[in-house]
C-alpha cells in the first residue's frame, strides 16, 4: 500500500471535472457514490490516450500498436494483482464487473462441483447480484441457499452463521461492505469459519474497493469480485480474483476466441488461466483506465480516505439524525460512509425528487437489496453515499434541504 501523500479534499475535487457544474441552478452535490463514483482526470486521460494512440486488438497482433495495447492491458492485470495482494498475476481475471465475477464463479465453479442437497450460504445484506446467481445455481444443481440473519443495527449474527455451517456447506458468499447500510463485515472471521467447514468462499468487494484496502492473502478468500466504476474507474470493467488451484479446476465460463489452445471439430483444448476465462475481445480501453483508477486511490491512500469518510459519516450523524421524522437504517459499529434513511410521511422517491431540484443527487428505492428491505419492512430508503471528494459543507446544505422538505410536507 502506498503511503498517504499530503493532500486536501480541495485538491482532490479539482481532479473531478464533473463536480464543477450546476444542476437545476445549484452547485452539484453528488451523494450517489455507492451506485457509481465520479472519474478523475487521470482516468479520463487514460481512456482518451488509449483510443488516440494505442487502439488495437490485444494478444493477437505483432504490430506495434497491438503490442502497446497488449502491454497496457497486461500492466493493469499486474496492478490489480498488487491492489488485492494476489499471490500471482494469473489469478486476476477481467470481467464486466462484480456481477459478472459472481456469475462466473457460480457457473464455472458451482455448476461443476455442487450437487443435490449441497448448501450455499449468503446473508440478509446481499445485493441482488450476490443472491440471484446462487438461486440460478441452486435451481440447476438442487443445492439450497441459506441466509445469515442480521440484528437491528444491520450486523451479521455470527452465532447464527456458525449454526448454518456444516459438511453440506459448499459455498459461502458475502459482501465485504453492504451497499444499503454501509455495514463492514468481519470477512476474515467469516471466511475462516467457512473454511473450517470445508466450503469455498467468495467476497463481493464492490463497495469495499473504494473505501477499504483489499488483501486476499490476509483474509484468505478463494474468490473476490469488484467493479472499477465504484472506485473512480470506468464502467463496464471489473476483476475477479481466484486462487490458482480453484481457477484451474473450473470449467470455462464462455467459449470463443482467446480462451482456447487448439480447436478442432472433434476436440478443443482450453487456454491457461487467466485467458481461459476471457473469451472474445475484452473491454481493453476500460481495463487500461482501471490502472489509472488504482493509481489515483493509491496516491491518496486508504488512510486518508478512511479518515475523511469517517469525518463525513460522523458529521452526517450529527446534522441529520435530529431532523424531524428521521429514521436511519444501519448503525453497525463498523460502518462505511453510507447514510440510509426515511422521513415519516414522505415517500423516499419524493425526497429524491426534491433533493434533485436542489442539485443534490441521492439514490432512492431498494438499492437492489429487496430481501433486506423486506426484513426492514420498508419498500426502500433514501441513501446518501459519500466519497473522497464530498465535504462537510455539502452535508450541511443537504441537512438544510431535508429540513425544507420536511416543512413543505408538514404543511
Ligand atoms: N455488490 C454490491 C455490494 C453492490 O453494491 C453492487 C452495485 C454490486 C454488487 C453490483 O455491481 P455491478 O458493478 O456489477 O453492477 N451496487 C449498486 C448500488 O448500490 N446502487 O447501484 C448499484
Amino acid at each position: 500500500m502506498s503511503t498517504a501523500v499530503s493532500t486536501s479534499v480541495e485538491q482532490i475535487r479539482k481532479e473531478f471535472p464533473v463536480l464543477h457544474q450546476e444542476v437545476n441552478g445549484k452547485p452539484l452535490i453528488y451523494f450517489d457514490n455507492a451506485a457509481t463514483a465520479q472519474k478523475p482526470k487521470a482516468v479520463l486521460d487514460a481512456l482518451s490516450h488509449y483510443y488516440e494512440y494505442d487502439n488495437a486488438n490485444i494478444h493477437r497482433g505483432i504490430h506495434t500498436l497491438a503490442e502497446r495495447a497488449t502491454s497496457a492491458y497486461e500492466d493493469t492485470r499486474k496492478s490489480v494483482g498488487k491492489f488485492v495482494n494476489a499471490n500471482e498475476t494469473e489469478e486476476i481475471i477481467f470481467t464486466k464487473g462484480t456481477t459478472e465475477g459472481i456469475n462466473l464463479v457460480a457457473q464455472a465453479y458451482g455448476r461443476k462441483f455442487l450437487k443435490d442437497g449441497d448448501e450455499i450460504i449468503i446473508s440478509q445484506l446481499e445485493h441482488h447480484s450476490n443472491i440471484v446467481p446462487w438461486q440460478i445455481l441452486a435451481d440447476q444443481t438442487g443445492a439450497v441457499v441459506k441466509i445469515i440473519p442480521i440484528n437491528e443495527k444491520g450486523e451479521l449474527l455470527l452465532e447464527e452463521y456458525r449454526k448454518l455451517l456444516s459438511e453440506k456447506t459448499k459455498i459461502l458468499a458475502v459482501n465485504y461492505i453492504s451497499n444499503s447500510l454501509g455495514t463492514i463485515n468481519p470477512v476474515k472471521e467469516i471466511i475462516s469459519l467457512a473454511h473450517d467447514a470445508g466450503a469455498v468462499t467468495l467476497i463481493d468487494a464492490a463497495q469495499a474497493a473504494p473505501h477499504h484496502p483489499l488483501d486476499v492473502q490476509d483474509i484468505d478468500c478463494d474468490f473476490l469480485a469488484f467493479s472499477a466504476h465504484k472506485m473512480y474507474g470506468p464502467t463496464g470493467v471489473g476483476a475477479l480474483y481466484g486462487k490458482r488451484r480453484l481457477l484451474e479446476s473450473m470449467d470455462p465460463y464462455q467459449g470463443g476466441g482467446e480462451m482456447i489452445k487448439e480447436v478442432t471439430f472433434e476436440k478443443t483444448t482450453y487456454n491457461d488461466i487467466p485467458y481461459k476465462f476471457e473469451a472474445g475481445t475484452p473491454n481493453i480501453a476500460d481495463v487500461v483506465a482501471l490502472k489509472a483508477a488504482i493509481e489515483f486511490i493509491q496516491s491518496i491512500g486508504y488512510t486518508f480516505i478512511h479518515d475523511h469518510e469517517e469525518l463525513l459519516l460522523n458529521h452526517a450523524n450529527k446534522v441529520l439524525l435530529d431532523i424531524p421524522g428521521m429514521t436511519p437504517y444501519g448503525q453497525a459499529s463498523e460502518k462505511a460512509s453510507v447514510f440510509s434513511f426515511n422521513i415519516d410521511g414522505v415517500h423516499p422517491f419524493d425526497i429524491g425528487m426534491w433533493l434533485d431540484a436542489k442539485g443534490i443527487a441521492v439514490r432512492t428505492g431498494h438499492h437492489c437489496t429487496q430481501p433486506l428491505m423486506d426484513w426492514l419492512r420498508i419498500e426502500g430508503t433514501v441513501r446518501a453515499s459519500m466519497a473522497i471528494y464530498n465535504t462537510i459543507e455539502e452535508l450541511d446544505i443537504f441537512a438544510e434541504a431535508l429540513k425544507d422538505i420536511v416543512k413543505k410536507f408538514k404543511k
